[in-house]
């Protein structure tokens, strides 16, 4: 799906800002009352203040009145979410015109013709943040019945974050022609010298052409190559590396009857990937991923659009010597996808397929029993759905290295293997660019047991030695981790493998001599030791950190007020282990550190 930029040909209204607003039923045929209002975009849970409200779970409204902007016979009115957590309706003067499923990426609605000859429209959003064995990410769903004799949903995450919700991302008004572009995709087969591209342009358009004018520009918007064909041939090419990012632009131009259609400029990257004898190499050299795992979270916001804290994160990253993150646990906005383009960060792109786990919250059970997981989610249509829209709205940017079939899900018990061979099948057919797809192993899923990491090509890895396993005992933990990590690269020496998630809750300015859990010392301590594991073995190409900032979770005994293992704060403010890791990730280059 195209992102909302204007044009020539394209105009685009932003719908930010404060709607009515209003928790639990209303008829979308009478005007939403003004009791409430809500920022758009955002959470709405940390906003209402009420702690009731905070927790809601059901369906909740949104609603605004808009002039109508001048649109020609020819032209389409649309409606564009940049993502409604996790459920949408979407009404206008009171009729239904479209439903999208999914919290997490984009969807659009065309006004109807007869709507749009109207002055002003009222345009009413019913969200909902229901989750169920059926839904991504999975929650446990019940019903109870208040004191009162009220109903109240209630849903348990099955996942170790918050349950955000709200219209999270931009709504856009878009005013584009009825023969318009609907889809790119660029495509480029490099020199093997690298030092020229042959790049395909696939062009979808809402009705026939009669031709195309290809454009591609450097960063400078000098014109490098102009041409009616799809098929473009540039020389002297510069690449997308490591943070070291260079952005060509595609103008694309539909013509009929000699008249200018459509006009829109998607960027792109060229780069190389590709796995293989245990590395993963970009441009024909083996990478080591330096970064983290992250979450859309700031205060206030909550998971709600928040652009200055994803440019301060980045920055933050890159001053660490970081180069990665991955999408932990759903796709982020696509404003931030554009930033990591920008930036030359490589992000490991995930769905979210997370809690596909049997009494995940209920279990710290280490020792793998089946729990029927496999029998029990109803996830599999949801799952299809996430990978079509993911790839869709990401298969062009040059950041996105790697996609996540599910985080954690229990791939150790029975049936886990016939689930996800269709679903990483899925993404290779779908992805023009066959990027590398994994599967991010839970703990319990050790080399002996697990029955899933044959179908992908990078053995992704979340271990919690010396926390939830040997917690606090570092000693045991470095061998536990030492013979694991063997033992994948034994059974899998062509694949690369990547920890995505290490890390120890840790409460800032509390102190101890003994390094003991939850201290500033311990967490030192809990990297050092991981560190020195990690660099005794070859095919461990890349370190993501669990996590990037402490963020907000549900109520949990293991919880305090959120989940503490960030290296920054929720606030951003560094721990003291920030200076150890800008000490260790400022002396590993981003290319060819594991040497072989
Ligand atoms: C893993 C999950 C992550 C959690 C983390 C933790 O992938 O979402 O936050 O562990 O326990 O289970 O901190």
């Amino acid at each position: 799906m195209l992102y909302p930029s204007f044009s020539k040909s394209r105009s685009v209204y932003d719908l930010s800002g404060l709607w009515q607003f209003k928790l639990g039923d209303h008829n979308p045929q009478e005007i939403l009352p003004n009791e409430e209002v809500m920022v758009v975009p955002s959470s709405f849970n940390d906003v209402v203040v009420d702690k009731d409200k905070r927790n809601y779970i059901g369906d909740f409204w949104y609603e605004r009145t808009l002039e109508i902007p001048k649109v020609a016979e020819n032209e389409e009115l649309v409606l564009r979410f940049g993502s409604v957590t996790h459920h949408a309706k979407v009404y206008v003067n009171g009729q239904l015109l479209g439903q999208h499923k999914g919290g997490f990426t984009p969807f659009e609605i065309v006004v109807p013709d007869q709507l749009v000859n109207e002055s002003s429209l009222r345009l009413s959003v019913c969200a909902n943040n229901i989750l169920d064995y059926s839904t991504l990410p999975v929650g446990n769903y019940s019903e109870e019945i208040d004191d009162d004799g009220q109903v109240r949903k209630v849903v348990k995450e099955n996942f170790d974050f918050f349950n955000y919700a709200g219209i999270h991302r931009p709504v856009k008004l878009v005013v584009r022609p009825k023969n318009h572009i609907r889809e790119i995709v660029i495509t480029s087969q490099l020199s093997d010298d690298l030092s020229s591209a042959d790049l395909h342009i696939a062009v979808e358009t809402s009705q026939a052409v009669d031709s195309y004018r290809f454009t591609i520009m450097d960063e400078d918007g000098k014109v490098l190559a102009e041409s009616d064909s799809s098929d473009i041939h540039l020389d002297q090419i510069r690449l997308w590396e490591v943070l070291d990012a260079y952005l060509y632009t595609a103008r694309i131009e539909t013509y009929k009857n000699g008249q200018l259609l459509d006009v829109y400029e998607e960027p792109f990257g060229l780069r190389k990937i590709a796995v293989q004898n245990g590395q993963f190499l970009m441009n024909n050299k083996p990478v080591y991923f330096k970064g983290f795992g992250k979450h859309e979270d700031t205060f206030i916001n909550g998971r709600g659009l928040n652009e200055a804290a994803n440019l301060m994160d980045l920055n933050l990253m890159k001053e660490m010597g970081a180069n990665s993150f991955r999408t932990s646990h759903y796709p982020y906005s696509e404003e931030m996808m554009r930033l990591a383009d920008r930036m030359g960060i490589l992000v490991i792109d995930e769905i979210p397929a997370v809690g596909l786990f049997q009494n995940f919250t209920a279990s710290l059970d280490l020792d793998g029993k089946d729990n029927g997981t496999w029998q029990k989610m109803e996830t599999k249509e949801a799952h299809e759905l996430a990978i079509q829209e993911l790839v869709a709205r990401d298969k062009n940017h040059p950041s996105v290295v790697m996609w996540v079939v599910a985080n954690e899900p229990a791939s150790h018990e029975q049936g886990a293997h016939e689930y996800f061979e269709p679903l990483v099948k899925l993404y290779k057919d779908l992805d023009p660019q066959k990027r590398p797809v994994t599967l991010v192993n839970i703990l319990m899923a050790t080399p002996d047991k697990d029955l899933a990491m044959d179908l992908v090509d990078v053995i992704c890895l979340n271990r919690y030695y010396g926390w939830y396993i040997d917690h606090g005992d570092l000693k045991k933990g470095e061998k536990g981790l030492r013979q694991e990590l063997l033992q994948w690269q034994e059974k899998f020496p062509e694949k690369p493998i990547i920890m995505t998630e290490y890390g120890a809750d840790t409460l800032p300015g509390l102190h101890s001599s003994w390094d003991i859990p939850y201290t500033e010392e311990f967490q030192s301590a809990f990297y050092e030791m991981t560190h020195g594991v990690f660099d005794e073995i070859p095919n461990l190409v890349g370190e993501q950190v669990w996590n990037f900032a402490d963020f907000e979770t549900n109520l949990m005994i293991l919880r305090v007020q959120g989940n503490h293992k960030g290296l920054f704060s929720r606030n951003r403010q560094p721990k003291q282990v920030v200076k150890d890791f800008r000490k260790r990730w400022q002396a590993i280059p981003n290319y060819h550190y594991k040497k072989k």
